[in-house]
C-alpha cells in the first residue's frame, strides 16, 4: 500500500468533528441557536477590532474561528475506553492529561483526545473530553453489579467502525476508499437514542444512585453530550443568551475576563429535558424524560507553569471561600466582583507572566532582527532585551477540573450535590485506556524549549 493513498489523520479529523456538528444541531436545535449566537459576536468583535482580525489571519484561519472546539462524552466500561482510544488515534487525537473529577462529586475521571502538534491543532483543534464511569464509587453493591451487567451487553461500536478501525491500524492509515464510511460509521456511537436500554424504574434507580450513572447506563450508546465553539466574547455571549431563547449556565467558569487571558473560560447553556421511552419486563414502551444534552462556549488563553497553576488554583479557591457560586445565579454578579479582585494578583501582562515563569512561551526571532544590532550571545535573555527575539503565549490546549465539574454540575441538576471519597486513579485510568496519558505540562513546556532553540538557531543562521 503506497502511502499517498492513505487521508491524513487531519483530514479524517475536520470531517468527523463537521459531521457531528450537523448531527447535534439537528438533535438540538438550540444549540444551533447557541452557534448562530457566537458567530454574529465574532463578528461584531473583529468588526471593532481590525487588529484582532489581522492576528487571527496570520495565525489561524479567520473563517473558522466560530467552529467547535471541543465536544465531550461519558463511557460505562474499560473495553469502550479503549477501543475509543484507537478509534481516536485514527483521527490523531491522544489522550492528554488526567482529571479526577471524584473530588468534585461526580464518580467519573477523564482524559481529553486532542491533537498534540502545532500544525495539527491549526488545521483542525477538534478534541474530546472523554469520561469514564467510576461504578467502584457507588456504594450500593446490587445496584453496581446490575449496572456492570447492562454495560457489558451494550455494543457501542458497529461492527464495521471495529473493523475500519483494525484495517487503519494494519495499513497504517486510512485508505480514501474507506474514509466517508469510517467518518459515518463512528458518528453512529456518538448519537442519541431516545429509547432507553432499562425499565423506568431501573432508570429511577440508577438516577438516585446519581444522575450521571443513568445517563451512561440507561442508553445504547455514549451520545455526545455537548459540543463547544470558540468565541472571542464569552462575556457577551452568556449576556446575550437569554435574549435567544436560552438559559446560561449561572457564572462563567475559569479566571475573569482580563487583558492578558490565561487558561480557559467556559460556559454553557443548561441542559434540556428531553423525551426518552423505557422498556418494561413485559416489551412495552413507557414515556419518559431524561436531561443531559447542552451546549457550551469557550474562550481560551496562554498555557500555564506548575507555578502559575499553582497560583490560578489558589485564587480561584480564595474566591470560592469568599463567595460560591449559587446555581441559580442570584450571586452572580458578587461571585464575578470577588472573582476580578481576587486576581489582581495575577500579573496582568505578558512580560512580567513570563519574568515570574507564571505561563509558557513560544519564542521567535523578531520580523526585524536583522536590522538590529545584537549581542553575539547564545543568551535568550539578553536577545530578548535587545528586541532580537520575541516571545508569543502558547495556547492552553487542555481542561481544568473545577471547571469540567462546574459544567457537569450545571447539566446534571444543580440541586443535588453528592460527595464522594476523593479518589485519583490515574494508574487504574491508564490500564483501562491501555496508554498513558500524555502530561499536559512537559508538553508545553517541551514547545516552549524548542521554540527558543529553533529562534537560536535562526538567529545564527542570520549572522555573518
Ligand atoms: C464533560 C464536562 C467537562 C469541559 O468543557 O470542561 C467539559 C461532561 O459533562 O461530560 O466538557
Ligand atoms: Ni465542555
Amino acid at each position: 500500500m503506497k502511502e499517498e493513498s492513505f487521508v491524513s489523520a487531519d483530514d479524517i479529523r475536520s470531517a468527523f468533528s463537521a459531521a457531528m456538528s450537523v448531527m447535534y444541531r439537528k438533535e438540538v436545535p438550540a444549540y444551533g441557536t447557541l452557534l448562530d449566537l457566537v458567530a454574529d459576536v465574532n463578528k461584531a468583535t473583529l468588526d471593532a477590532a481590525p487588529q484582532l482580525r489581522e492576528r487571527l489571519v496570520e495565525t489561524d484561519s479567520l473563517d473558522r474561528i466560530s467552529e467547535e472546539r471541543h465536544g465531550a462524552i461519558r463511557l460505562g466500561t474499560a473495553a469502550e475506553l479503549a477501543m475509543m482510544r484507537r478509534v481516536f488515534a485514527v483521527m490523531g487525537m491522544f489522550p492528554v492529561g488526567y482529571y479526577d473529577l471524584s473530588s468534585a462529586g461526580v464518580p467519573v475521571h477523564s482524559t481529553a483526545f486532542r491533537p498534540i502538534g502545532d500544525a495539527a491543532l491549526k488545521r483542525n483543534p477538534f478534541r474530546v473530553f472523554t469520561s469514564l464511569l467510576r461504578l467502584d464509587l457507588i456504594a450500593d453493591r446490587g445496584l453496581r453489579d446490575e449496572a456492570e451487567r447492562i454495560l457489558g451487553q451494550r455494543r457501542i461500536f458497529t461492527s464495521r467502525a471495529v473493523e475500519l478501525v483494525e484495517k487503519a491500524e494494519t495499513q497504517g492509515g486510512i485508505v480514501r476508499e474507506d474514509a466517508a464510511a469510517f467518518v459515518a460509521e463512528v458518528l453512529e456511537t456518538f448519537r442519541w437514542h431516545d429509547k432507553a436500554n432499562v425499565s423506568a424504574e431501573l432508570y429511577r434507580r440508577l438516577h438516585d444512585a446519581h444522575r450521571l450513572i443513568a445517563d451512561v447506563v440507561s442508553f445504547k450508546g455514549p451520545h455526545i453530550n455537548h459540543l463547544t465553539p470558540r468565541t472571542l466574547d464569552i462575556d457577551a455571549v452568556q449576556r446575550l443568551m437569554p435574549e435567544r431563547g436560552i438559559a446560561p449556565k449561572a457564572v462563567i467558569e475559569g479566571p475573569p475576563a482580563r487583558k492578558c487571558l490565561i487558561l480557559l473560560r467556559q460556559t454553557s447553556f443548561k441542559a434540556l429535558e428531553e423525551q426518552v421511552s423505557f422498556i418494561d419486563g413485559d416489551g412495552t414502551w413507557k414515556p419518559g424524560s431524561h436531561t443531559a444534552r447542552f451546549g457550551e462556549i469557550e474562550q481560551r488563553g496562554i498555557a500555564l507553569t506548575p507555578k502559575g497553576r499553582a497560583l490560578y488554583d489558589k485564587l480561584l479557591d480564595e474566591t470560592r471561600q469568599r463567595v460560591r457560586p449559587t446555581p441559580d445565579g442570584s450571586n452572580a454578579a458578587e461571585y464575578e466582583k470577588a472573582l476580578q479582585q481576587v486576581f489582581r494578583a495575577f500579573p496582568d501582562d505578558w512580560a512580567q507572566i513570563r519574568a515570574q515563569g507564571l505561563g509558557y512561551f513560544a519564542y521567535s526571532i523578531a520580523p526585524d532582527a536583522k536590522a538590529k544590532k545584537h549581542p553575539e550571545t547564545g543568551d535568550l535573555e539578553a536577545l530578548i532585551a535587545a528586541g532580537v527575539i520575541c516571545f508569543d503565549p502558547i495556547t492552553y490546549e487542555d481542561f481544568l477540573p473545577v471547571s469540567a465539574a462546574g459544567i457537569f454540575q450545571s447539566n446534571l441538576g444543580d440541586d443535588e450535590r453528592q460527595e464522594f471519597v476523593e479518589s485519583p486513579n490515574q494508574r487504574r485510568f491508564e490500564s483501562d485506556l491501555g496508554a498513558s496519558v500524555l502530561n499536559e505540562f512537559e508538553h508545553y513546556a517541551r514547545i516552549e524549549r524548542e521554540s527558543a532553540e529553533a529562534a537560536l538557531r535562526a538567529l545564527r543562521a542570520t549572522e555573518p
